[in-house]
């Protein structure tokens, strides 16, 4: 079955086609005339909220088109570090534009707690039902930039469960495993599968 992935990061899609083709689903990038939506995000501090905004944005979009009865997917993900009372959270792909990685690196040079977690918030919407998923990995932050694999913060962040490479030392897999997206995913399709009522 074919989901298409609302979103303007590609990176966010191949991972979940990774995550997903396993269990018998294919990922597509939604496009619109060949463009992706231009979505309005919503001045929020839940994550859940700015994905609940995002696919409500969606579905209206594809109302009365062919795209109509397509499983839909989107994801609002982002960083918080504890020493920063969660900074950036929500503003995360706003910092990793601007202040990028060595940013993040320079702010937390004093504080001696690099605690942080990734968050990923998903809602699939398929045949008139909505399945969320909140995905969270501990970890902490890097005192060095390290690896070449993933995209955004992976090079600064090391998760918890991990063997202290950061996500983006890791291979695609390895990453998976452990990542707010897989599992906020693996919870969905838990759902899916098994559901509670
Ligand atoms: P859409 O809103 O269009 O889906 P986006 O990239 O702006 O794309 P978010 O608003 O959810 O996505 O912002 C999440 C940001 O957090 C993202 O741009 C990355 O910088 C970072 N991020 C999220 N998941 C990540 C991951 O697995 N590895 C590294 N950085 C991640």
């Amino acid at each position: 079955m074919k989901i298409l992935f609302i979103t303007g990061n590609k990176n966010k899609v191949d991972e979940a086609n990774d995550i997903l083709s396993k269990l018998g689903y294919r990922v597509e990038q939604f496009l619109l005339d060949g463009q992706t939506p231009n979505f309005i995000e919503p001045q929020s501090s839940s994550i859940a909220e700015v994905s609940e905004f995002k696919i409500q944005q969606a579905l209206e979009l594809i109302s009365g088109t062919t795209l109509e009865n397509h499983a839909l997917l989107v994801e609002d993900s982002g960083l918080f570090i504890e020493s920063l009372n969660g900074f950036p959270g929500v503003y995360s792909s706003y910092v990793s534009e601007t202040i990028g990685n060595q940013g993040i690196i320079d702010i937390l040079a004093n504080k001696s707690n690099r605690n942080a977690e990734f968050r990923a918030y998903s809602i699939l919407y398929k045949d008139g039902k909505y399945y969320h998923g909140l995905g969270i990995c501990s970890g902490r932050i890097s005192f060095q930039i390290k690896g070449l694999n993933g995209f955004g913060f992976d090079p600064i962040f090391i998760p918890k469960s991990g063997d202290g490479r950061t996500f983006a030392e890791m291979n695609e897999e390895e990453k998976e495993s452990k990542s707010h997206r897989g599992e906020s995913l693996k919870i969905i399709c838990e759902e899916i599968n098994h559901p509670s009522k």
